[in-house]
């Protein structure tokens, strides 16, 4: 057996149930080979691979919280800092009802190569809570979020851990979270990112995921001569990602059809108005089939089945698995020519290696999406030296943080013989920045 599938294999006996977390492990092991073959007995005997899929620590805790009703309600929190080699433990935090350890250690160990990606000086982390903020009142999330942080608080930092939103984590959550860290603490520190605009956010970290998404596709399309105009596009999720995803498509002259929630998903092949999207979505907090009461153009379908949507390019931008073999020879037989992951492995293994097979470009989600952790940073940074860049400067640093991914992704996948492999050109750059660092530091 070579190292990589010796690692693999100890992964699935140690981490037993921890399928989310065997699958992002097994898809970066298989692509990293050729460069751990080329330096297999040095890695073997420093344990590199052992090391790096242990996460350096883990908590895990209990948020007890009192509803509008008055019962007390019990969730479990977690944190999970997986690798500080190039820089503070750096991700998001999850709500939802299906968070488990399993995911936010998927979660965590694609921010490692995603935060190396960046070029930035981030580690990688993410956390969350098996809480469902929906349907819940304002009340009710914040006292949520600050029994979450009365416990996280013990292990965050400006220069330790800096978490920002994710599913179910906007720009409320974050704002009850940082309200309670700054009265335990008494620090007024750039501990979380996607903070409000008037207490150190950064413009641009709204919009920062779904237009770092586009400008990776445009960047790869002009290198592949498909311009973006006058595609036709179709997005998954209709939250954060999606949303700015579909606005940058817009701004770049594409036509997306198609957007979805966890209930259904909407077709308006007159092209989606963004403005109703977000007035539902992000003002109301209401479900995406509410579209079709004000635009007649557009059909609602309950259930799965965005992807039967005809369209030359696909963006999940919702969570992870979404895109199954199934979906994924629909697409190509729909002459779907482009998939990039928006959101976090929302493709699954099969289906990658179907769409790779069949000369789909693929962008996975550990380049496409960084544009959202990198602004982050840049966030960090603008705390650090307590000033504001304009929205200019943040985007024009996005776009160009975003470029330099397209050629770090395509310029690994050249050296090791596999041009145009973007899966295999993330995970190698992205592992080469962390493993030196994780050398020079010795044994840690
Ligand atoms: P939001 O909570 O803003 O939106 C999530 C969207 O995905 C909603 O439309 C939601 O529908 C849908 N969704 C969530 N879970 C499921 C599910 N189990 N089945 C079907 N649909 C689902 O989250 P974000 O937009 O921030 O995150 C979306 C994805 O992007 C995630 O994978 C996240 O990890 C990733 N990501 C986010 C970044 C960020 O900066 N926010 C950065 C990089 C990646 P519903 O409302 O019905 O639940
Ligand atoms: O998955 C991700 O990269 C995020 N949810 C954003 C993390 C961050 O720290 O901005």
């Amino acid at each position: 057996m070579s190292y990589t599938e010796e690692v693999y294999a100890r992964v699935v006996e140690k981490n037993p149930g921890e399928a989310e977390f065997h699958q992002a492990v097994k898809e970066v092991l298989a692509t990293i080979k050729p460069v751990i073959d080329a330096n297999e007995a040095e890695y073997r005997k420093m344990a590199i691979l052992e090391r790096l899929v242990e996460p350096e620590r883990i908590v895990s805790f209990r948020i007890p919280w009192v509803d509008d009703q008055g019962q007390v309600q019990v969730n479990k929190g977690y944190r999970v800092q997986f690798n500080s080699a190039i820089g503070p433990y750096k991700g998001g935090l999850r709500f939802h009802p299906s968070v488990n350890q399993s995911i936010l250690k998927f979660l965590g160990f694609e921010q490692i190569f995603k935060n190396s990606l960046t070029g930035l000086p981030i580690g990688g982390g993410k956390g969350g809570a098996d809480f469902d903020p929906k349907g819940k009142s304002d009340g009710e999330v914040m006292r949520f979020c600050q029994s979450f942080m009365t416990e996280l608080s013990k292990y965050i930092g400006a220069d330790q851990d800096v978490p920002a939103g994710d599913i179910g984590v906007g720009a409320r959550e974050i704002g009850f979270l940082y309200g309670q860290y700054k009265r335990i603490t008494g620090q007024y520190e750039g501990v979380l990112t996607g903070k409000g605009l008037t207490f150190g956010g950064s413009l641009i970290r709204t919009q920062a995921t779904g237009y770092g998404l586009v400008y990776l596709v445009n960047e790869m399309l002009e290198h592949h001569k498909k311009p973006i105009q006058g595609k036709t596009i179709v997005v998954s999720g209709s939250g954060n990602v999606a949303i700015y995803a579909v606005e940058k498509a817009h701004q770049l002259g594409g036509k997306v059809v198609g957007m979805s929630d966890s209930n259904g998903y909407i077709h308006d092949p007159n092209g989606i108005n963004l403005d109703v999207v977000k007035e539902i979505k992000e003002v109301r907090r209401g479900r995406i089939k509410e579209y079709v009461e004000k635009v007649p153009s557009a059909t609602y379908t309950e259930g799965k089945g965005i992807w039967s949507i005809p369209c030359d390019i696909a963006l999940p931008c919702a969570t992870q698995n979404e895109l199954t073999l199934e979906d994924a020879k629909q697409l190509k037989a729909n002459n779907c020519f482009c998939v990039a992951e928006g959101a976090n492995m929302p493709t699954t293994l099969d289906a990658t290696e179907f769409i790779q097979e069949n000369g789909i470009l693929f962008l996975p989600g550990k380049a496409a999406n960084a544009g959202g952790v990198a602004t982050s940073a840049l966030e960090m940074t603008q705390n650090s030296m307590r000033l504001s860049w304009t929205e200019q400067e943040v985007d024009e640093k996005l776009h160009q943080i975003m470029k330099d991914i397209f050629v770090k992704c395509d310029d690994a996948a050249k050296r090791y013989g596999m041009e145009g492999n973007y899966v295999a050109g993330a995970n190698i750059a992205g592992f080469e920045k962390v493993i030196n660092a994780m050398k020079a530091q010795g044994i840690v």
